[in-house]
């Protein structure tokens, strides 16, 4: 029997078994098929968002490529998909989404998609290569097209169901889906999304502008022990003191307080005294973008974010030996400035002005926001195709500002107050960009999304356990969690509810 199925899914996975999907606009340059056997794969959270960690072990899956381009577009599109033969398929599809400013087919996609095909999924991704808008929204919907059509012609049926998951960028995709494409897919996991684009992008310098504008540049942990000052100092504001800030509206720590607070440096074992310019700094990565005259433009992240992870943050700084410190600007923001703004890889953007700082923020949001901008607010139609969509943001997330998440949803439910019904935001206090960090990851969120599609189970919470195994509920936006003051020191589930 054994024996037959590889007989039977070897004569299916070739290229001549088939057919080129069809696909509005588009025309297929190759397909490419051949049999995985004995993939495995051990598939860590941290790069399979909305799930948990799962061990993927002697997958057997047909690897199908399809390259494509839209004529007159000088562009190539190459999506893949992984068709699983062992464990049989669950006759469900999961996309899985990119990250930063790779669309797709990266190791965390990879990753995702063999997470995906262990669970029986068959799962598609999709890269473009050249051109801005494939990224952005046109290469979603011709993945999910290509997708459905390689799984009806390799089972010989569609998907019972189409999800997406994804975060960061992945969690854009997900949403530009729902704007664009409402029937595309069933349910969307859509977390950490990086809409507000040309927002987004123009307000991650904002913090390396100030101190530009300073000339000064403070130390690392000088950001850092004011970053601890202020979970301190705002922890206990939610009822539970577990070093984890779960009301960030309660708190306005005042950083100007501990300048001249004398601390120890950490790396070098060194005391230096807190500056004025730490303050400015943090003050700018922690209470919004602004304008030359003090207006605001828009978020930055939260006091819970790690401020200097060389990788991620905003406020990075390097320091050599001798004491002296320079501003290390993230790529993905300088990128935007440079290249798709300025159009000029040799922009110096160490030197601007306020004046033209905000020029710059401007200019990208007018020219991009359209294409990428990711921030329609009608959710109508994807309401009307019975679609679901759900995310999960961490409080401190250092690269996307878990309130471009509120604003968005706020402006969905200016639309339709009863948005609820079909799209859910959880926000994860002290849970970095899409993992990491002290607080709690709801590694169920796609299982909920799952429930919520074909059972009508509604997501009132989300489950999620810290890296201290702690466990919480997170309760959907604009409900907060709160603490139960009828539980004993024991904090788990049971001790938390939303209102
Ligand atoms: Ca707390």
């Amino acid at each position: 029997m054994a024996a037959l199925q590889n007989t039977l899914a070897l004569h299916n996975c070739s290229p001549q078994a088939i057919p080129y999907p069809t696909v509005f606009g588009a025309q297929f340059l190759s397909v490419e098929a051949s049999l995985v056997q004995n993939y495995s794969q051990y598939v860590p959270s941290q790069i399979y968002p909305n799930h948990d960690s799962i061990n993927a072990t002697n997958l057997r899956f047909c690897n199908v490529t399809v390259t494509h381009t839209h004529p007159g577009q000088n562009d190539t599109l190459i999506t893949q998909v992984w068709l699983p033969i062992a464990p049989k398929w669950n006759e469900r599809m999961q996309a899985i989404g990119g990250g930063g400013w790779v669309a797709g087919l990266f190791y965390v996609s990879f990753a995702g998609m063999a997470g995906a095909v262990a669970e029986g999924y068959a799962a598609p991704w999709n890269v473009n290569l050249y051109a801005l808008q494939d990224f952005a929204s046109v290469s979603l919907n011709d993945a999910i097209i290509i997708g459905k059509s390689l799984i009806n012609s390799y089972y010989g049926q569609p998907p019972k169901y189409s999800y997406w998951s994804g975060c960061s960028q992945g969690g854009r995709q997900g949403v530009m889906l729902a704007q664009r494409y409402p029937n595309a897919l069933d349910g969307i996991a859509a977390s950490a999304p990086a809409i507000n684009w040309p927002e987004l992008f123009g307000g991650m310098y904002f913090p390396q502008q100030v101190m530009n504008e300073m000339g000064s540049y403070p130390h690392p942990c000088e950001l850092d022990a004011l970053t601890i000052a202020a979970i301190k100092a705002c922890d206990s504001n939610d009822g539970l003191a577990d070093g984890i800030i779960s009301d960030p509206d309660a708190c306005h720590f005042d950083p100007y307080s501990l300048i001249g607070s004398t601390i120890n440096c950490h790396d070098s074992n060194t005391s230096i005294k807190i500056s004025k310019a730490a303050a400015v700094a943090t003050e700018a990565a922690w209470t919004g973008v602004k304008t030359s005259n003090g207006s605001f433009l828009w978020f930055t992240p939260g006091y819970e974010a790690n401020l200097t992870n060389p990788q991620s943050s905003p406020a990075v700084t390097e320091c050599s030996t001798n004491g002296t410190c320079t501003g290390q600007p993230q790529p993905l923001g300088m990128d935007w400035m440079k290249l798709f703004i300025k159009k000029d890889p040799t922009f110096n953007a160490f030197n601007m002005t306020r004046r033209e700082y905000e020029h710059m923020f401007h200019a990208g949001v007018r020219e991009y926001q359209s294409i990428i901008g990711t921030s329609y607010p009608d959710l109508t139609e994807f309401r009307d195709a019975g679609g679901k969509m759900i995310a999960y943001h961490g409080l401190a997330d250092e690269v996307i500002p878990f309130r471009s998440s509120r604003q968005y949803y706020d402006a969905v439910t200016a639309v339709d107050p009863l948005v609820h019904e079909y799209y859910r935001l959880f926000e994860a206090p002290g849970l970095a960009h899409c993992n990491g960090g002290a607080g709690a990851y709801p590694a169920g969120t796609f299982d909920a999304l799952v429930e919520w599609v074909e059972k009508g189970i509604v997501p009132e919470t989300l489950r999620a356990t810290a890296p201290s195994n702690q466990s919480r509920i997170l309760c959907p936006y604009p409900q907060m969690t709160k603490l139960n003051s009828s539980t004993g020191d024991e904090v788990g589930f049971e001790s938390f509810y939303c209102s």
